[in-house]
């Protein structure tokens, strides 16, 4: 497309969709139009994609995931198609600010964070890499909540993201599939002798599909993102007669959950859960139908992967459709059913880990009960006599009155993996020990990633550029070709030029945070960032007990030296996470303090700023010196903003969890503040049961003057969350040992504060970082995925048939 073309057509779109001229247009008819005209451009690559796929009859592999994160897409989709430089100069000289116009766009928040992000980077992955995989999830009318803060306090309000339309989107009416609950299922004797069920009385329910095209970096592919919503089908129309009633329905798709990590069994999760599985599973059949081969040959054409436990539906859904659809023997269907079917565990934190009513599930998904009962039954019958009682009792499906859904996602599928090197020794050694003995052959370890095209090349483009001058663009392609930067480790006109980048950066986070905050920071003071969801194994507690001790210091002695420091936090917390919100306006209120204390003369700064999501993540990372990455060991799966920051060369403050292991392993000791309590350290504790945060306390003057502040008015207008926060270190025994990891924290902190003021030293390690952080592309994860667990290979669009 030339500028020309690109012109002519902005012209007529502003003109026919808004009846005006450009040059009375806003950035909002910009974005639409512009919007329009990439997404005409992908049309026909998106068509040929799938066509291809369909003549091919080509393997491809189905992400299910209750949460996906993509963030906006404006930038993504010109970068992808070429267009970027273009487009933008374009617009610019028509007398518009670029940079406004990709801010019309709401942010697609679809997910909690990690897991959600994660999904969102597989996607573009994939296409990226002419993977043929595709994304299955639910269309939230509403995606995670706004936060805004009001007297330090977090409130939320609802992020209602379609309410000017969504361009990105195409609803596809043909495709639309019916969905059951509940009812009775009873087995009626056939003709042959066999038993088959029928059910009466169910709710039904219509899923319409939306899709939206996931574009290929540089290539032809346009895979495809389909998220379900829910309405009242025609024919029922009749049975939901209330407001009340069809509200229950349009209910199921209208919320995203907001508990990141706390399963709280609500029957409208459950159904959420079996809606958009039951969807997806009956649309991928269809479309196998088509390709005209046996059922029997399905496991040869589809992989199905299941993000996390929560569309484990998944597997009695498939058994299901081939037993009562397809007629095919128990035997049969099960063996298809687990070769399709693998699953990625997240998290080892207990109360993640879903399980759901048994009467529950009996009630509203009466097949899907019977079925989970037999997968159940055959498991203890086939493993009695071969293995312990006790083991085969812990692993089964059915425990009291609970379905386990990890263990009927490991039961189901033919792989398990987790998510870092870590954490997948973790499952195989402890949390998912028993099914290790049982199936050693199923578990694995996929290493997550992030794709820097998003988080450098379009978020750090200073960077991006300079990396570009240093070393070519090949790197754009191939993640791993940064490394070549190692060659410029002590070439003094490049170091210069990468502090320079990251200055340009930290000045426009400056002018945003005073934009947003009316707080003032000094674009030479390091840029200390925590990003991620607020949760008290992550910490965000230790990083402000590190805070007021700083305060203290300079408090207690105002004229010593102290390297300036902006602390940076991003976190929603759960809404009913009490405790999380405690901690936030424990941070708001010390931020308070410290920002407007004269004695503290501009030397430290604390901002939090609100509604951390995608695009603020995009304005964050680039201009991060430090990395803060302190959960407690084994608790962060893997984490991933760990590896985003690393890319855009802030320095990893560590301990020794998730993929931060990995990092220091990348980038060496010297380039990496690791400190804190291990793995096994962590182990020993909960053994022996000897922690002691009391006697921690007890000995050290500096952690009792920094917990008193929380509860003698020091730090104002938090008694009640002072109070929470204090008795969750002394009276509930610290249970993420803050206390015994704050003194080594403290250590490397001041540690990087010195090494900061060696200007040299420090833009070398930050280079080393981004040369290294190649190896953490989630594009080798998903060839990992690809060529390990769903066996599919890439398709050349480019080449003819
Ligand atoms: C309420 C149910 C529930 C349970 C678990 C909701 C969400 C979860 C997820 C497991 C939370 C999550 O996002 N986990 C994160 O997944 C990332 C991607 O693998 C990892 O990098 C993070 O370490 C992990 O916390």
């Amino acid at each position: 497309m030339t500028r020309e073309e690109f012109i002519e057509d902005l012209r007529n779109r502003v003109r026919e969709s808004f009846a005006m001229e450009l040059e009375t247009a806003t950035p909002n008819e910009l974005f639409v139009a512009i919007g329009q005209i990439v997404r005409a451009c992908y049309a026909k690559s998106w068509h040929n994609t799938r066509q291809r796929y369909l003549v091919n009859k080509q393997r491809q592999s189905y992400y299910f995931s209750i949460e996906f994160l993509p963030g906006r897409m404006l930038k993504s989709n010109l970068m992808s198609l070429g267009l970027l430089d273009m487009v933008r100069s374009t617009v610019e000289e028509l007398g518009f600010e670029f940079e406004e116009v990709l801010n019309v766009e709401n942010d697609m928040a679809l997910g909690n964070g990690g897991l959600g992000r994660l999904a969102s980077c597989f996607l573009d992955c994939l296409a990226s890499r002419e993977l043929p995989g595709n994304g299955n999830g639910i269309r939230y009318d509403y995606g995670l909540f706004k936060q805004q803060f009001v007297d330090g306090y977090q409130v939320e309000l609802p992020d209602a993201w379609l309410k000017s339309g969504n361009v990105w989107e195409v609803r596809r009416e043909s495709e639309a599939v019916e969905v059951r609950f509940g009812g009775n299922v009873y087995m009626q004797p056939t003709k042959d002798g066999k038993l088959k069920p029928v059910a009466e009385n169910e709710r039904i329910l219509r899923a319409i599909p939306y899709d939206t095209g996931v574009v290929g970096y540089h290539n032809d592919t346009v895979n495809t993102l389909r998220l379900w919503s829910v309405e009242v089908p025609e024919s029922e129309e009749g049975k939901y007669r209330s407001i009340e009633e069809r509200r229950m329905v349009e209910d199921l798709t209208a919320v995203l959950y907001p508990d990141d990590s706390n399963e709280q069994g609500r029957l409208t999760r459950l159904s959420q859960e079996y809606f958009f599985v039951s969807a997806g599973i009956q649309s991928i059949v269809r479309y196998y139908k088509k390709l005209k081969m046996p059922i029997s040959r399905i496991n040869e054409y589809v992989a199905i992967h299941i993000n996390d436990t929560h569309p484990a539906l998944c597997i009695p859904e498939m058994m299901r459709i081939l037993l009562d659809e397809f007629d095919l023997s128990w035997e049969k269907s099960w063996g298809l059913t687990v070769s399709m079917m693998s699953y990625t565990n997240h998290t080892i934190m207990q109360e993640a880990l879903e399980k759901w009513p048994l009467q529950m599930v009996k009630y509203h998904l009466p097949r899907m009960f019977q079925i989970i009962e037999e997968i159940d039954r055959r498991f203890v019958t086939n493993l009695t006599g071969l293995y312990p009682d006790d083991l085969i009792q812990r692993t089964r499906i059915i425990q009291g009155d609970q379905i386990h859904m990890a263990n009927l996602c490991i039961i189901g599928s033919h792989s398990t993996n987790g998510v870092a090197k870590l954490h997948s020794d973790l499952l195989k050694s402890v949390v998912l020990h028993d099914f290790y003995v049982l199936y050693p052959e199923r578990f694995n370890n996929k290493t997550n990633g992030i794709t820097q095209r998003r988080w450098l090349q379009q978020a750090n483009e200073p960077l991006a550029n300079l990396i570009d001058k240093t070393i070519g663009t090949s790197w754009r392609k191939e993640p791993t070709d940064m490394e070549r930067l190692m060659n410029y480790c002590e070439d003094n006109e490049v170091l210069v030029a990468f502090e320079q980048a990251k200055q340009q950066n930290k000045l426009a986070l400056a002018k945003y945070i005073e934009k947003t905050t009316n707080i003032k920071v000094q674009p030479n003071a390091i840029f200390d960032v925590q990003i991620k969801r607020l949760h008290a194994y992550k910490r965000q507690l230790l990083n402000l007990m590190h805070i007021l001790k700083c305060y203290f210091d300079l408090k207690d002695n105002p004229e010593m030296d102290f390297v300036p420091r902006v602390w940076i936090f991003g976190a929603k917390a759960a809404p009913s996470y009490t405790y999380a919100k405690a901690i936030i306006k424990a941070i708001n209120e010390v931020a308070n303090l410290i920002n407007h204390d004269p004695i503290i003369n501009d030397r430290m700064k604390v901002v939090f700023l609100e509604n951390y999501n995608v695009s603020l993540a995009e304005r964050i990372i680039p201009a991060a010196d430090v990395s803060e990455q302190i959960s407690l060991a084994t608790k962060e799966a893997s984490g991933t903003s760990n590896m985003k920051l690393m890319s855009n060369g802030a320095i990893t403050v560590a301990t020794m969890d998730g993929a931060n292991v990995e990092i220091r392993a990348a980038v060496g000791d010297e380039n990496i503040y690791t400190f804190g309590l291990t793995e096994e350290e962590v182990y020993r504790y909960y053994e022996q049961g000897n922690y002691s945060a009391q006697a921690i306390y007890d000995q050290d003057p500096v952690i009792q003057r920094v917990l008193n502040a929380f509860v003698d008015g020091t730090i104002p207008n938090i008694q009640r969350e002072g109070q929470e926060i204090f008795d969750s270190l002394l009276r509930y025994n610290d249970e993420f040992f803050l206390l015994k990891d704050f003194v080594p924290y403290c250590q490397v902190q001041a540690k990087l504060s010195q090494d900061y003021l060696n200007r040299e030293k420090w833009q070398k390690m930050s280079l080393i970082n981004t040369a290294k952080s190649g190896i953490f592309s989630a594009d080798y994860t998903v060839q990992r995925y690809a060529d390990d667990i769903w066996q599919i290979a890439p398709v050349d669009l480019h080449k003819e048939k």
